[in-house]
């Protein structure tokens, strides 16, 4: 019975470790708190996490958007890092024997509170959709608060929030099956 377990165990470990190390996965409760840094990785060369102080250090993007929350519209200007940009510096792993794997491939964004939403890379790759998808860290010039964690993921054209996913923990790369 012991033996099972350990062989479970063991077996569970080494199926998440090349994806995704335990040291890089904050763990999701459903109230979140604010990160301080969230990790990139999944069907990537280089995972490696960010910091506020990281991610203001790349160049960055400025969005002018408007959207409704359920506390009301929002009519602000966004500071951050184009998704894209952060998935070319980790090099998303596509198979050249495969037309266009590019567009085989997703990214899953995860708050600290589990909110999580998903976006395929053919409509983030400049040479498909383009979307300058931000993970933004400043909201009209200023940090975020609190509440938000110090990345949020900025959408535009949304009409709603919802794909606003803050106090972004995790942004992993997947492949479809
Ligand atoms: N982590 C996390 N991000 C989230 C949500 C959430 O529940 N958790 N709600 C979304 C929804 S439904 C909306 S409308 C917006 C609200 O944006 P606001 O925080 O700027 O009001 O956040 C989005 N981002
Ligand atoms: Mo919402």
């Amino acid at each position: 019975m012991r033996l099972i377990l350990v062989a479970l165990l063991a077996g569970g470990l080494i199926a998440v470790s090349p994806e995704m190390p335990a040291f890089a996965q904050p763990a999701a409760s459903t109230a979140g708190y604010y990160a301080s840094w969230f990790w990139l990785g999944g069907d990537v060369q280089a995972p490696r996490s960010y910091t506020k102080a990281s991610l203001g250090q790349l160049p960055s993007t400025k969005l002018d958007v408007y959207f409704n929350t359920g506390a009301g519209p929002v009519n602000a200007s966004y500071t951050g890092v184009l998704l894209w940009d952060l998935l070319n510096i980790s090099r998303v792993v596509v198979d050249p024997s495969i037309k266009n794997d590019i567009l085989r491939k997703e990214v899953v964004v995860t708050g600290s509170d589990g909110y999580q939403a998903v976006f395929g890379l053919g409509e983030i790759a400049p040479q498909f959709g383009g979307e300058q998808i931000i993970v933004a860290y400043a909201q009209d010039g200023v940090p975020f608060n609190a509440s938000s964690g110090f990345a949020k993921l900025i959408v535009p054209g949304d009409k709603t929030g919802g794909r606003a996913v803050s106090m972004i923990v995790r942004v992993r790369v997947v492949s479809v099956k």
